[in-house]
C-alpha cells in the first residue's frame, strides 16, 4: 500500500489536521494546545460540529472516537492525532510514527477480580481463568508472558460487570483513581502497565508537511516538558 496523506477537499497542502476523541483526551489536550499557541474555536460538548477551526492558521481539529484515532492518522483522514496508550497497543502502531509522550490521561491497565475470588491461588494451582476485556492483544500477552491460561472474552465496555454477573472471572480494565472498581466490589490483583496518551503522526505526512508538522510536534514537545517538571 502507498502513503496516505489528509486529502478532504477542504485541506489545502498545507493544511493540518488534529484528530482527537471527546472526553479526557480532548480536555487533557487541551492546556497542551494553548501552551503550543493554539485555542480550539468550538466546545465539543456543546457544538454537533466534527470538525472545530482553531486560532492557529492551518491547524484544524477532527473530532473522531478514541478507539478510531489511530485509524484516522493511519490512512491520513488526521496528520497527527492523540491517542491512549492502550489504544494503540490494541491498534498496532501500523503506518503511525509516535514521536512523544504527552504524559496525560494517565492510568494504568490491570488486572481486578471480585473480593471474594482467590486470584493467587487460582494462578498457583494452574487453573483456566475467564477473562473479559476490551483489550484483548495486550491481556493475551501479558498472561501469555506469565505462563497462566486464560479464555479470553471480548467485550467493548462496562468490563466491571463481567465478574459481578458470573461472565468472567477476571478483567483487563484502566484504572485512574480506583473508584469504580471499588464501587463494584473489585479489587485490583495486578499492575500490568502504566499508560499514558501519546502523540501519533502519519508517516506520509511527515515528509510532504514536514515543516507545519515538525514544528507543531516541537511546540508539543515544549508544552509537555514544561507541564513536567
Ligand atoms: O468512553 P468511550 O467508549 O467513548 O471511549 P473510550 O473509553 O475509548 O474513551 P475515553 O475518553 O473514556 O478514554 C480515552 C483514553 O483515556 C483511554 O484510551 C485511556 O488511554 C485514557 N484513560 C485515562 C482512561 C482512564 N484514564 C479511565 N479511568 N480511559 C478509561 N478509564 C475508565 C476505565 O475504563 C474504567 O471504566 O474509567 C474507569 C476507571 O476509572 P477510575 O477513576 O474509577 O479508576
Ligand atoms: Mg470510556
Amino acid at each position: 500500500m502507498g502513503p496516505f496523506v489528509a486529502r478532504g477537499c477542504r485541506a489545502g497542502a498545507e493544511m493540518i489536521t488534529l484528530a482527537l476523541s471527546k472526553g479526557r483526551i480532548f480536555d487533557d489536550s487541551l492546556p497542551l494546545l494553548r501552551a503550543a499557541g493554539i485555542e480550539v474555536l468550538e466546545d465539543p460538548e456543546t457544538s454537533r460540529k466534527l470538525i472545530l477551526a482553531t486560532t492557529r492558521p492551518g491547524v484544524r481539529v477532527v473530532l473522531v472516537r478514541a478507539t478510531d484515532v489511530p485509524t484516522y492518522v493511519q490512512y491520513g483522514g488526521a496528520d497527527l492525532g492523540v491517542a491512549g496508550h492502550d489504544i494503540l497497543l490494541e491498534h498496532g502502531g501500523q503506518g503511525l510514527y509516535q514521536p512523544l509522550d504527552l504524559r496525560i490521561a494517565r492510568c494504568r491497565l490491570s488486572v481486578a477480580v471480585r473480593a471474594d475470588f482467590d486470584y493467587a491461588a487460582a494462578v498457583r494451582q494452574g487453573s483456566r481463568i475467564r477473562v473479559a476485556t476490551k483489550y484483548t492483544h495486550c491481556a493475551r500477552e501479558h498472561f501469555a508472558d506469565k505462563g497462566v491460561h486464560v479464555d479470553l472474552i471480548k467485550l467493548y465496555g462496562s468490563m466491571e460487570l463481567a465478574p459481578l454477573t458470573g461472565l468472567a472471572d477476571a478483567i483487563v480494565d484502566l484504572v485512574s483513581t480506583g473508584n469504580t472498581l471499588k464501587a463494584n466490589h473489585l479489587v485490583e490483583v495486578e499492575h500490568i502497565m502504566p499508560i499514558s496518551a501519546r502523540l501519533v503522526v502519519n508517516q506520509a505526512a511527515l515528509k510532504l508537511k514536514r515543516e507545519p508538522l515538525r514544528a507543531l510536534i516541537d511546540a508539543f514537545e515544549s508544552a509537555t516538558a514544561a507541564n513536567n517538571p
